[in-house]
């Protein structure tokens, strides 16, 4: 029997939306075939800054991506400035000791502004720990961003009031968040978007399956955002995976995959903008990777000249998101020296806010440790409690009887 180009993009408009059907129409290609990610990773302008000719005409079918606007490309640009001097200034306060950790971002800034900017105010994003500058990008205020990482005992922000969830450690745990609120907003009938992140170690964690196999099987309008910085703290990306590529994991779960270059911000915004406006059309969800690389340390715990030489890194400077973008808008006339000196000076008023936001000891109240456990504390909790105030109720004691001798 043979199946007609017709019923094949019905059958396509009901699993995958009316993007696939029109792709499935027009190419002859199946819905699998949909499915899968381009062959390479979509690139619109290269590594030193030159458009990339291939983009536009020699796409593959089913991948063609048009170029974001002006004003979009240059507010991104922005963030990436901002996002860089960011991390540069953090990892100078966790050396300071103003900050407890800090994993960086730097090298991935362009995956997590485009993840950021792509949405729509009324939109959730899920981060990781090291997506910070996503947060910020987001609007949520620098100081408040970095609390949790100064050692706070919460994390900074109301999740609920910027549409932004906590920056999870334990793997994957905020993908399953992401989609039980893309669940409840499919519900109540809203359309609101859920854009997801996680590494590439992430994808062999079992919530990972579970977040996917969900949302795909309630249709729900979710953007997995796979952030492939090639390690997951000392392991490479082939001892974690040996998948073709990670965008082809979304296939198993009957999800369209795509894979973009994370080191241009332009392929970024074009790819997670029209991922966005289809989840909103309805396609369901849709797992975009992107590849990059995490350029220092996994955080300032770890000594990444253990496991990776030298030489990788230098490969991967001479991709550099910023650099990149920035020869982009020059050579294009958007960008010029006045510009360049306006968003160099918010990076700077950014840093001195950290710098001064982070510079004095959080007010801690040991009792703080069981405020925030339960509703209703347990008995042992009471105790425990009872016995801490004791103590430094003595403590206090000792030290006023110590003062007036
Ligand atoms: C459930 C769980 N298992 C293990 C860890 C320890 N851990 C912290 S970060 C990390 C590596 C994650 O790598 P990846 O997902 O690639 O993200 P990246 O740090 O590279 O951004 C591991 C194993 C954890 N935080 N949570
Ligand atoms: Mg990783």
């Amino acid at each position: 029997m043979t199946i007609s180009a017709d019923s094949a993009a019905q059958e396509s408009e009901t699993r995958q939306g009316s993007a696939a059907s029109e792709a499935v129409r027009k190419f002859g290609i199946t819905v699998e075939d949909y499915m899968l990610p381009a062959r390479h990773p979509i690139q619109m302008v290269s590594p030193d800054g030159t458009p990339n000719a291939h983009t536009e005409q020699g796409a593959q079918p089913g991948h063609e991506y048009g170029l974001p606007g002006d004003a979009e490309l240059l507010a991104a640009y922005e963030e990436l400035v901002v996002g860089r001097r960011v991390n540069d200034q953090n990892s100078a306060l966790v050396r300071q000791g103003r900050m407890a950790v800090y994993p960086s971002s730097h090298g991935q800034e362009a995956c997590q502004v485009a993840a950021a900017l792509c949405l729509a105010e009324g939109d959730w994003i899920f981060p990781t720990y090291r997506d910070s500058v996503a947060v910020m990008a987001r609007g949520v205020d620098p100081v408040q961003t970095m609390t949790l990482f100064r050692g706070d005992w919460h994390g900074g922000y109301d999740p609920a009031r910027h549409k932004v969830g906590i920056q999870c450690t334990p793997l994957t745990t905020q993908l399953l968040h992401a989609v039980g609120v893309a669940h409840a907003a499919k519900l109540r009938g809203e359309d609101t978007v859920v854009l997801a992140m996680c590494g590439d170690g992430a994808t062999s964690e079992g919530d990972f399956h579970e977040a996917l196999n969900f949302a795909a099987v309630f249709h729900l309008p979710v953007i997995f955002f796979v952030q492939n910085n090639q390690y997951a703290i000392s392991v490479p990306l082939a001892h974690q995976s040996v998948a073709p590529s990670l965008a082809h994991k979304a296939v198993g779960y009957g999800m369209a995959g795509e894979r973009v270059d994370g080191n241009d911000l332009v392929a970024l915004l074009a790819v997670l903008g029209r991922a966005v406006k289809l989840a909103r059309e309805g396609s369901g969800p849709l797992l975009v990777e992107a590849h990059t690389y995490r350029m220092q340390a996994h955080t300032n715990a770890d000594d990444a000249t253990r496991y990776r030489q030298d030489s990788e890194v230098a490969e991967w400077l001479a991709k550099d998101p910023l650099t990149r973008m920035r020869t982009y808008l020059t050579e294009r006339e958007l960008l010029d020296d006045a510009g360049a000196a306006r968003i160099a000076d918010r990076a700077e008023a950014v840093a001195a806010q950290l710098r001064e936001g982070l510079g004095e000891d959080v007010p801690v109240n040991p009792q703080d440790l069981f405020s925030y456990v339960f509703s209703t504390p347990t008995p042992q909790l009471k105790e425990q409690s009872a016995q801490l105030a004791d103590e430094l109720a003595r403590d206090a004691a000792a030290t006023s009887e110590e003062s007036a001798r």
